[in-house]
C-alpha cells in the first residue's frame, strides 16, 4: 500500500493524479493545506501500517516532524519526500528527501514534474505524450513560466482546477490521460474557461482600486484582501504598481497570507518565514499570525487606496523631456523633469531640494514611495501647463 500526502493546489493535485495513474487502487491520497500537513504526518507515524510506503510531495514537515520522520525512516524505511520549494532545501540532506529547485538545464521544477520523473525512473509509470504534456502545463503554471511563454493553456488548466472540486478534477484528468493521446480541453470546458478568464480580469481590475501601500520593515508592500486568484492578483498588481517591493494578499476567512513579487531584489520566502511560512523567491505564504495581523491589517486598515497611473495619455507620458505630472490624495502636484542630465522634482511648483536622480525611473520611484502619487490625465496636465504659461507672462 502507498500513501501520498500532498498540497491542495494544482501542483499538489498533479502529484495525486500521477500517483493514481501509477498505483491505481493501491494508493490513498490526502490533499493538505500547509497547516493540515502536521496532523496528517503525525497520524501516519502513529497509526499507519509499517508496510505502507509514504510519499510527501509539494509540502514540507515542520522541525518536530522532520525529526520524527528521520527516526521512523531509520527504523522502517518506506518514506520519500519530493519537493521543489527553496525553503525545503535542507530536507535534501536526508536519505528520504529529494528537493530540487532548478533542474540540470536550469529550468524551474515543480513537485509534479519531479514526481513524474521519479515514478518513470522507478518503473511505476510509463511516460506517455499526454501525461508529459499535462505535467509540463502544471510545471509552467506553478513556476509562472506560462506568462513568459504566453502559454494560456497552462493558465486555463489552473482555472479549470478551481472551477470544479478536487475529486471531479482528479477523476476527469485520470480518465483523459489514460485514454487520449494528447492533452486538451473539451468544447464545453473551452467555453467555460473563456468566461472564467473574463471574470478573473474584472476581479483584478477591482483589486487594483483597493490596494493600499505600507512600509513594513525595510520594504514597501502593497496590501490587498482577496479570497481567489492570488497569483493572478499578485502578478498584475505587482506590474501595475512596480514601485512596490512585494504584494501581500490577505485571505481573512482562511487566516492565510500570500506574498508575491515580480522583482529579483526581494525574496518573499524570507518575508513569509518571518511569520512562520515559506515558499519560493517570488511566491510564498504564511498564516495570519498576531505579528502579521499587526503589520498588514491593524497598521494599514485606515489607509486610503493608492491610484493607478493614467493609461491613455498622449501628452502627459512617462520619461518625457517636457516633464510628467503626478498628483496625490492630498492634492500635491509633483512635476518631474530632466534638467542638465539629471532628473528633478517640483512639489507644488517648488523645487524639492537635495533630491536629484540619474534617471526618470528612480525619480518616479521616489515620488510614488514618498508621496503615493499617480500620473494624471492629459486634461489636468494641459491645465497645469496653461497656468504655468500665464503666470510667467
Ligand atoms: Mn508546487
Amino acid at each position: 500500500m502507498y500513501k501520498l500526502l500532498t498540497h491542495n493546489d494544482l501542483d499538489g493535485v498533479g502529484c495525486g493524479i500521477l500517483a493514481k495513474l501509477a498505483f491505481g487502487q493501491d494508493v490513498r491520497i490526502r490533499y493538505n493545506s500547509i497547516a493540515s500537513l502536521k496532523r496528517e504526518i503525525e497520524f501516519f507515524l502513529d497509526s499507519d501500517s509499517k508496510e505502507t510506503f509514504l510519499f510527501i510531495t509539494d509540502l514540507s514537515p515542520d522541525e518536530e516532524n522532520e525529526r520524527r520522520l528521520q527516526s521512523y525512516y531509520s527504523e522502517h524505511g518506506n518514506i520519500q519526500l519530493i519537493d521543489h520549494h527553496k525553503t525545503a532545501l535542507h530536507l535534501d540532506d536526508y536519505e528520504w528527501g529529494y528537493v530540487v529547485v532548478k533542474d540540470t538545464e536550469g529550468n524551474l521544477t515543480s513537485a509534479t514534474s519531479l514526481f513524474y520523473e521519479y515514478l518513470v525512473s522507478m518503473n511505476y509509470l510509463v511516460a506517455t505524450e499526454a501525461v508529459s504534456e499535462f505535467v509540463e502545463l502544471v510545471r509552467q503554471y506553478d513556476t509562472w513560466e506560462w506568462e513568459k511563454n504566453n502559454n494560456q493553456k497552462a493558465h486555463s488548466l489552473n482555472s479549470l482546477f478551481y472551477l470544479v472540486s478536487i475529486d471531479e478534477f482528479e477523476e476527469t484528468m485520470i480518465e483523459r490521460l489514460s485514454t487520449n493521446s494528447h492533452f486538451d480541453f473539451d468544447e464545453f470546458e473551452k467555453r467555460l474557461l473563456n468566461m472564467e478568464e473574463d471574470k478573473i480580469e474584472r476581479y483584478i481590475k477591482r483589486k487594483k482600486r483597493e490596494i493600499v501601500q505600507a512600509k513594513v520593515r525595510d520594504y514597501y508592500a502593497g496590501v490587498i484582501y482577496a479570497e481567489s486568484y492570488h497569483s493572478e492578483v499578485g502578478n498584475e498588481l505587482g506590474k501595475e504598481y512596480g514601485h512596490l517591493d512585494y504584494i501581500v494578499i490577505l485571505n481573512m476567512g482562511g487566516k492565510k497570507i500570500s506574498y508575491r513579487t515580480i522583482h529579483d531584489h526581494v525574496d518573499v520566502s524570507e518575508i513569509a518565514a518571518i511569520y512562520g511560512g515559506g515558499g519560493h523567491q517570488k511566491a510564498s505564504g504564511s498564516s495570519i499570525t498576531d505579528e502579521a495581523y499587526k503589520d498588514y491589517v491593524l497598521d494599514t486598515f485606515h489607509l486610503e487606496p493608492i491610484q493607478e497611473d493614467a493609461k491613455r495619455n498622449r501628452y502627459n507620458v512617462k520619461n518625457s523631456t517636457f516633464g510628467s505630472l503626478y498628483r496625490n490624495k492630498r492634492n500635491d502636484t509633483l512635476f518631474l523633469y530632466p534638467k542638465n542630465e539629471i532628473w528633478v522634482i517640483e512639489q507644488n511648483k517648488k523645487l524639492v531640494e537635495n533630491q536629484t536622480f540619474p534617471n526618470f525611473e528612480q525619480a518616479e520611484m521616489f515620488i510614488k514611495r514618498k508621496f503615493e502619487a499617480w500620473l494624471v490625465k492629459d486634461d489636468l496636465f494641459v491645465e497645469y501647463l496653461i497656468k504655468e504659461v500665464k503666470s510667467k507672462k
